[in-house]
């Protein structure tokens, strides 16, 4: 069986708007009131999945989720005078940030060679909080064959979890056993902490995971202030690396130690404050870059567009990239508007090491499914949204005839 490291990006939902949802969110909450591009947003998505495709990487994709929430608007019985942030909530094209959709342990860390997919709750967060059951759906459907795969319930909802936006893993070859690392938040100045201990700890023991490869390590509660509301923004781990900011954790040494330990052959690419600070890094999303393996075997970081504009992280790429250590390219994708809500490159994918065989085919991607997502895209995605119009019944009528059309081209419609 041959597995590999799949990338699953979100397809950026054609109800995608600035409402400003996340406190905590830096970027977000700068952006609220902006006017958003759905069609330039998700065609940034696509072009991101083709361009990883064409380095041969395996590449899959989610579907956005249903939008405007009929459920959620039923639920909190919204009328004209509820409050705009709970109307906006069920409009959020959230989902589209799939490093948040689930926790995943691949086959060979769990006791009886089952790839595990724990459904994160989001509950800090209302407009994420009602993700959760369509995604259970989604990730049901595309990782339906039960000799490989078992999709899980989220942990009790008194425990926030945020998924894999929070979880590292370590391996010498993704096909190998690994080692995974759950980060999580206590405390975050005036920030909540969206990661719980207690979510975290519940997902690897239902994942069955080996206490002596799984680690445990508290997120800086400086870097949640600072804007670094999950850890994927200030920190990516592939393979043996481990790359950081200095600032990351609440105990740095004592967190290497603790990974170490679990994992001899740790090779940490530190960022000091010094060369990037934290809050240029979280700025730039220096952190939030895919960090791959090419088919070559060498590492490459693909960064967000706005990385090459920070004099300090393009003055320490010049230094580190190909020096003495394992990164030896970096390579910028525009997806701008993502980042205005906070999500770069890293948020936009769920990682799944898996044989892509055993995958419903009809979520992986080629040259011509990535045509044919151009194509939906361009023709039914608005091409911009005020926040004022949502709530607009013609704007609903858009998006969801929208989403339509692509489960109908794709032929994925037990998710109608
Ligand atoms: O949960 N932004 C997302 C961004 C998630 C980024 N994901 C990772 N770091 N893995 C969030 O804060 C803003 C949406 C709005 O305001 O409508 C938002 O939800």
């Amino acid at each position: 069986m041959a597995l590999q490291e799949i990338n699953f990006d979100g397809i950026v939902g054609p109800s995608h708007n600035y409402a400003g949802l996340s406190l905590g969110n830096l970027a977000a909450t700068k952006n609220a009131g902006a006017r958003s591009y759905p069609r330039a947003a998700a065609l940034q998505g696509v072009a991101k999945m083709r361009q990883n495709m064409e380095r041969g990487l395996a590449q899959g994709f989610l579907l956005p989720l249903p939008r405007p929430s009929k459920q959620w608007l039923d639920e909190i019985a919204a009328d004209d005078d509820t409050d705009p942030a709970l109307i906006a909530a069920a409009w959020s094209a959230s989902s589209m940030w799939t490093a948040n959709a689930a926790t995943v342990s691949p086959a060979p860390d769990t006791p009886d060679g089952i790839c595990k997919l724990s459904v994160a709750n989001l509950v800090t967060m209302p407009h994420r909080s009602m993700e959760w059951p369509d995604t259970y759906d989604q990730l049901s459907l595309a990782f339906a064959d039960p000799a490989h795969f078992r999709v899980m319930h989220p942990a009790p909802a008194c425990f926030g979890d945020e998924g894999a936006a929070n979880h590292m893993r370590f391996c010498e070859g993704h096909g190998g056993k690994g080692v995974e690392v759950f980060v999580y938040g206590r405390s975050g100045g005036p920030f909540p902490a969206r990661q719980h201990e207690q979510a975290s700890r519940t997902v690897a023991r239902r994942h069955g995971l080996d206490p002596a490869r799984t680690v445990f390590i508290e997120q800086n509660p400086e870097a949640i202030a600072a804007g670094a509301f999950h850890n994927d923004v200030v920190a990516v781990a592939n393979e043996r690396v481990l790359f950081t900011h200095a600032r990351a954790f609440a105990d740095q040494s004592a967190a290497y130690a603790a990974i170490r330990a679990a994992f001899p052959a740790l090779e940490v690419v530190e960022v000091p404050e010094e060369a990037v600070s934290l809050s240029e890094a979280i700025g730039t999303y220096l952190f939030n870059s895919q960090l791959v393996t090419l088919p070559d075997g060498s590492m490459e970081l693909v960064a967000p567009g706005e990385c090459a504009d920070s004099k300090a992280v393009t003055a320490w790429a010049a230094e580190a990239v190909g020096g003495n250590q394992p990164i030896r390219a970096i390579r910028y994708v525009d997806v701008r508007q993502s980042m205005a809500n906070g999500g770069g490159p890293a948020c936009l994918r769920l990682r799944v090491v898996a044989d892509p065989a055993k995958v419903d085919q009809r979520f992986m991607l080629d040259e011509n499914k990535a045509a044919l997502l151009e194509d939906v895209i361009g023709q039914y995605w608005p091409e911009h949204i005020d926040t004022g119009e949502i709530g607009s019944d013609t704007l609903a009528g858009t998006i969801r005839i929208a989403r339509a059309a692509l489960l109908d081209a794709l032929g994925i419609t037990e998710l109608a």
